[in-house]
């Protein structure tokens, strides 16, 4: 018989906060909450025991808790940068590297393997002559390293680390509740190593899947961790409903309800506020039929699956390159191109430093190289939902070590940026930008330890800039993005094959606007967001 993986699902609490508390330990004690834009994008929970809601209006809470402080969380960089730090750690300590990173605030662990090193390690015990009894009442030293046998903890094996998803035990501790057993064992070590050496707390979840684990990790926060054991996980599904499900977003959601409410003569539909949307309910109303009838083939069966507590999702590690970087912002309006090429300026200037961030090691060596630049820009007719792009090769003088960085966003800025915005607007006579979005796509892995950027450019020269390529991209106007970004997977979007979702933005960048109150956010946080206003969390 196959045994199950163990996965265990981290995410931060309060992320942004706790990264402001690092710089400024003296927030801890106060009710604080990080404002985006006229929004309260998360608050600390001493905050939230007062009532402070994440995503108010940043006028309501302020109007409601006057002493509330405020944080403005406009500048990513730092939240980026402990994100990147933590991933870095605690990937150090899971076998094979195997974490994916969700954003900035989720990992998933692969801890499989490590337990299974570790079981055979207690099976050899047992099959040494020592009675069961003793080695299982014994607290039992788990190895976290195979090469150095005094690197690790000592777990009983007779208790689980952290609360239970349902409140039950499982009958026995034998076979996958074994491997769960030592698995919360493993979540609370890692969790308790991020917390004494990085000084940040996280909630955890620990199950045989991604969904489940994630679903468990967010059951009991904040510094807490959950188990999710397999005989469990259907009854603590059950009382969810399924637009909590992580990757079933609402327009799946609707479609499902739609399938299983919609009379087929359009009179008999249930009305919205008297359908029932609990997975149990759902599951007992529909079929896998009616799910790849609606969804599509892979889809439907993969959203019917979910629903049953079946994930055969992998855990990926994340790769230590971003897909793309992307530095964005928004106006009233920018009429004149002074305006413009000010802004564009501002917004190479930060492209530039991300860019040496995120793609340059501690050495100084490039983990990746861009190829291609992507102009952004969407104006005030075209409303939110649609932008257009223009790209270009990126010269690789934004890789040389010989000119300052003023000379080489000059260089961007009126050789490359400025003529991609002319290409944007065309004829226009006149025009007026709400958004400008400067981005470098296509990045690829760089050849090992080679600082050498002329032989990975092959023969094109740094001002190698006249063959504008024609990428041309309209977005449908859409209410929910899916949700991509530098490191999220489509995966995660709202389970929908891309052919079949009609609201996707086909532009991956990493901000996006909520259509409900307009906050600007990474696009990996869009969905949780929804989420809040769907569910009121
Ligand atoms: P979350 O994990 O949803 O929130 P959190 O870490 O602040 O709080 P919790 O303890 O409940 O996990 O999101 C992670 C960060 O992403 C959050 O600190 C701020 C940011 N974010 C936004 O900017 N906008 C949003 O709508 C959401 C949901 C998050
Ligand atoms: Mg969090």
């Amino acid at each position: 018989m196959s045994k199950s993986l163990v996965i265990i699902a981290l995410d931060w609490d309060a992320f942004y906060c706790s990264v402001e508390e690092h710089f400024n330990p003296e927030l801890k004690k106060i009710a604080f909450a990080v404002k985006q834009k006229g929004i309260i994008c998360t608050c600390n929970y001493v905050a939230r025991a007062r009532g402070v809601k994440k995503l108010q209006m940043l006028v309501d809470a302020v109007k409601q808790f006057p002493d509330l402080v405020i944080v403005n969380g406009e500048d990513l960089s730092r939240y980026r940068d402990a994100s990147k730090e933590l991933w870095y750690f605690v990937r150090d300590m899971v076998w094979g590297g195997k974490v994916e990173r969700l954003g900035f605030d989720e990992l998933f662990l692969d801890v499989t393997e490590m337990i299974d090193y570790n079981i055979a390690l207690l099976d050899n015990l047992h099959a040494s002559g020592v009675s069961q009894r003793s080695v299982d009442s014994a607290p039992f030293f788990f190895r976290m390293s195979k090469e150095d046998e005094s690197v690790g903890f000592s777990c009983p094996l007779s208790s689980v680390a952290g609360n239970l998803a349902t409140g039950s035990l499982p009958e026995n501790f034998e076979g996958d509740n074994l491997r769960l057993v030592l698995g919360s064992h493993v979540c609370h070590y890692i969790r308790s190593q991020i917390l004494d050496i990085k000084g940040y707390t996280s909630s955890g979840g620990v199950s045989i899947n991604k969904t489940l684990a994630k679903m468990a990790g967010a059951a009991h926060k904040p510094n807490q961790q959950t188990v999710l054991f397999p005989e469990f996980a259907q009854d603590f599904l059950d009382a969810f409903d399924i637009g909590r499900i992580p990757w079933i977003g609402h327009r799946s959601k609707s479609i499902i309800l739609d399938a299983i409410y919609k009379g087929s003569d359009g009179v008999n539909d249930t009305p919205e506020e008297d359908r029932d949307s609990t997975v149990f309910t759902v599951r007992h109303l529909a079929n896998k039929h009616i799910f790849v009838n609606s969804l599509g083939q892979s889809s439907g069966e993969k959203l019917w699956d979910l629903l049953h507590g079946i994930d055969h999702s992998v855990v990926q590690p994340t790769s230590d390159i971003p897909t793309q970087i992307s530095i964005e912002d928004t106006f009233k309006s920018l009429t004149s191109l002074i305006e413009v090429h000010n802004v564009l300026s501002r917004l190479s200037h930060s492209l530039l430093e991300r860019v040496q961030v995120d793609l340059m090691d501690s050495n100084g060596d490039w983990l990746g190289h861009p190829r291609t630049m992507r102009l952004t820009t969407r104006t005030r007719s075209s409303g939110y939902g649609s932008r257009i792009s223009r790209s270009d090769s990126l010269p690789a003088i934004v890789f040389s070590s010989s000119h300052t960085s003023d000379y080489i966003v000059d260089y961007l800025v009126d050789r490359c940026w400025m003529p991609l915005f002319s290409k944007l607007i065309g004829d226009a006579k006149a025009f007026d930008i709400v958004l400008l979005n400067v981005a470098v796509v296509n990045i690829e892995k760089a050849p090992a330890k080679s600082s050498d950027i002329t032989a990975f450019f092959g023969k094109k020269k740094p001002n190698d800039n006249d063959h504008l390529q024609d990428v041309h991209i309209e977005e449908p106007v859409h209410k929910r993005a899916k949700v991509v970004g530098e490191y999220a997977k489509s995966e995660f979007s709202d389970g929908l094959a891309e052919d079949e979702e009609d609201v996707v933005s086909e532009d991956d960048s990493c901000d996006e606007v909520c259509v409900v109150c307009g906050q600007r956010m990474m696009s990996f946080a869009l969905e949780a967001h929804m989420r809040f206003h769907d569910f009121g969390e």
